[in-house]
């Protein structure tokens, strides 16, 4: 009997060892090495004083909040779509904020863990206003500038051939010469998340003289991407996920949650720590999730922030609201 719990104990043990590396090397390090793009409004890009903002540099900034109980420190590191993935792999960062898209192949194939989905997004198409197209099918024949390593690549040869259309196709490694391409004439449509279309023609020169087409043509759920093998950290990135969408249910906000926490409602008290010991678990403090809903606010208070009413991109929340009305966003019971 004491033989066989020893040797449970070693297991547990071994196992932690092996599962907790990440949370061990961002502990002892200090900071969050955390992968984002090189500039898309909205999402990740550097303001006019070089400081990166955005929906997903603050899940990168409540992770930080929730591991080391300090928003302001993490490392942001631009990553283009092709390197983002082996920079992960290597271990130059420990978690993937980079409006990346869960496809099975991604899964299964990388050695990488897709964490819950923080924004669901579509492939959508930017043409000059003074083109006259409305609709994806008045495209055939176009010239289309695509992003390579993308899913939009693969996405848009799948959807014209289906269709039996035509296009020619400009590929390139970085977005501003993507953009520079399009707003200089040299692609009648320029493709990618619908998200970052709208971010992006923000920044045009004229933004009035392009639009984007209302039609998507696939679906493209982003959210984060952890290494395979380490459950307690991926376990981290999503309950993070979980609790912005728990605090947005449950009505806490950046400004109340140090006041809910110290209040009577169960669910508040155990998201925010007060009740059970949630964190611990997680090799957390147990006040965690009240760490990052202080420093981000809820999932709808980033949202309407970075990409909603608050910002220059004034997207809907459409698929993005919770559930209880009409979305899609769910967090898993905190019990
Ligand atoms: N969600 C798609 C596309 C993501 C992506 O990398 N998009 C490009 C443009 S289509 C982008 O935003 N690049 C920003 C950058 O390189 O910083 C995917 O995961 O493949």
């Amino acid at each position: 009997m004491k033989a066989w719990i020893l040797a449970g104990a070693l297991a547990l043990a071994g196992m932690e060892g092996a599962e907790a590396q990440t949370l061990a090397a961002v502990k002892a390090r200090g900071v969050l090495n955390c992968g984002v793009s090189q500039g898309f409004a909205g999402f990740s890009a550097p303001d006019s004083r070089g400081e990166f903002r955005g929906l997903d540099v603050d899940y990168c900034r409540a992770v930080a909040a929730a591991v080391l109980g300090d928003a302001t420190k993490v490392r942001y590191v631009p990553l283009t779509a092709q390197a983002r993935f082996t920079a992960l792999q290597t271990g130059e960062i420990d978690v993937l904020f980079r409006n990346s898209t869960q496809t099975f192949l991604r899964d299964a194939s990388l050695g990488l863990n897709q964490g819950p989905v923080n924004f669901y997004d579509g492939q959508g198409f930017a043409v000059r206003r003074d083109a006259s197209v409305g609709k994806v099918q008045e495209l055939d024949g176009a010239t289309i500038c695509v992003a390579q390593g993308t899913t939009h690549e693969l996405n848009l040869n799948d959807v014209f051939r289906a269709r039996g259309m035509k296009f020619s196709p400009v590929v390139f490694e970085r977005i501003d010469t993507m953009y520079e391409a399009f707003y200089a004439g040299r692609c009648d449509a320029m493709t990618q998340d619908a998200s970052a279309l709208a971010g992006a023609l923000t920044a045009a020169r004229d933004p009035a003289a392009y639009r984007v087409l209302e039609e998507t043509i696939s679906k493209e759920p982003l959210g984060p991407f952890t290494r395979n093998g380490d459950d307690q950290w991926s376990n981290i990135i999503a309950w993070t996920h979980y609790a912005l969408i728990e605090a947005e249910e449950l009505g806490i906000t950046a400004a109340n949650a140090e006041a809910q926490a110290a209040g009577a409602n169960p669910n508040a008290q155990r998201l925010l720590g007060t009740a059970g010991e949630f964190g611990s678990r997680f090799g957390l403090d147990n006040r965690w999730a009240l760490s990052a809903i202080r420093a981000v606010g809820n999932y709808g208070e980033v949202f309407e922030r970075n990409v909603g009413q608050g910002s220059t991109l004034k997207l809907r929340r459409g698929l993005n609201g919770l559930w209880t009305q009409g979305g899609l966003m769910y967090a898993i019971p905190f019990r």
